[in-house]
């Protein structure tokens, strides 16, 4: 028998590799809803892929990984991110990795602030989400960063992928001198992800966030606000690969709407989950 839809799987004598919880919450979402469901599409389709890494050489099937449920239903945004940072805060060491399924971009706000002041942030995201208020919210899907780096600053943030912003958010990350590695520079570069590389060099520890629309929807067509000109699958891989050796303290990958996809885009998902895991079982200690 087994607890469906959840993704644990215990074997015995290997150390717990990575703890998963999903975040329903979807109520500030401005164009296509439905990222609540995310968190149990994400581990159907996760449950439907081979799970062994070629590329890194790392057997899934061999790892501890713990699925913790979905965080109770809440319409409150604050709330939301409160429980998130609570919940990130009693699952932080310093040994296995936090996995958060989205679910809205907002709760990022939360996880990353139980997160030890020496983890870099990296947000994978078409959009900047540096508007200082958006649809009369100031905390919203479309605002996160700004609230979140008010509070971190923008030394440890690093944002990769952005190609739709307001000429003010554009402005305001140039004023911050935030690092981006925009969708112009990552097209027109060879190896763009030796530029995250090297803003990562001083950091050992990291955070990554992947709203799924920063990858192009001819991949990743269900999400919330699509943008033409993303990431490709291999792109974004290619980001994450770079990340190897890294102590990967946690992830989220959000913004996936189910009720959009063909099923592509939840299988994407699944597969960066995978591929996300197996790269923090590659640690250098
Ligand atoms: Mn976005």
């Amino acid at each position: 028998m087994s607890p469906e839809p959840r993704i644990t799987q215990f074997r015995e004598g290997t150390p717990l590799s990575a703890r998963i919880f999903g975040v329903p919450y979807d109520y500030t979402s401005t164009y296509r809803p439905g990222s609540r469901f995310g968190p149990d599409a994400i581990r159907e389709a996760f449950m439907n892929i081979e799970i062994f890494s070629p590329r890194l050489g790392v057997d899934l099937e061999k790892a501890n990984i713990d699925d913790l449920g979905n965080l109770h239903h809440t319409s409150s945004l604050e709330k939301m991110c409160d429980g998130v940072r609570k919940l990130v805060n009693e699952l932080v060491d310093d040994d296995s990795t936090i996995a958060i399924l989205g679910g809205e971009h907002s709760l990022t706000y939360g996880s990353f602030k139980s997160m030890p002041a020496s983890t870099a942030l990296i947000v994978f995201d078409a959009h900047l989400d540096m508007r200082d208020e958006f649809a009369d919210l100031k905390l919203s899907h479309a605002t996160f960063l700004r609230r979140l780096t008010e509070e971190v600053g923008f030394d440890r943030v690093v944002h990769v992928g952005a190609r739709a912003a307001s000429a003010d958010e554009w402005s305001f990350v140039d004023k911050a001198k935030m690092k981006l590695i925009p969708m112009h520079t990552i097209l027109t570069t060879e190896k763009p992800e030796n530029i995250l590389k090297e803003f990562l060099r001083d950091f050992q520890e990291v955070y990554v966030s992947i709203d799924m629309d920063v990858i192009d929807p001819a991949f990743a067509p269900a999400v919330g606000n699509p943008e033409p000109g993303g990431l490709t699958t291999h792109g974004i891989l290619e980001f994450l690969y770079a990340l190897t050796g890294k102590f990967l303290r946690g992830f989220d990958i959000v913004e996936m709407t189910p009720g959009y996809d063909n099923g592509a885009t939840k299988t994407l998902a699944a597969r960066l989950l995978a591929e996300l895991i197996a790269i923090s079982t590659l640690r250098e200690k």
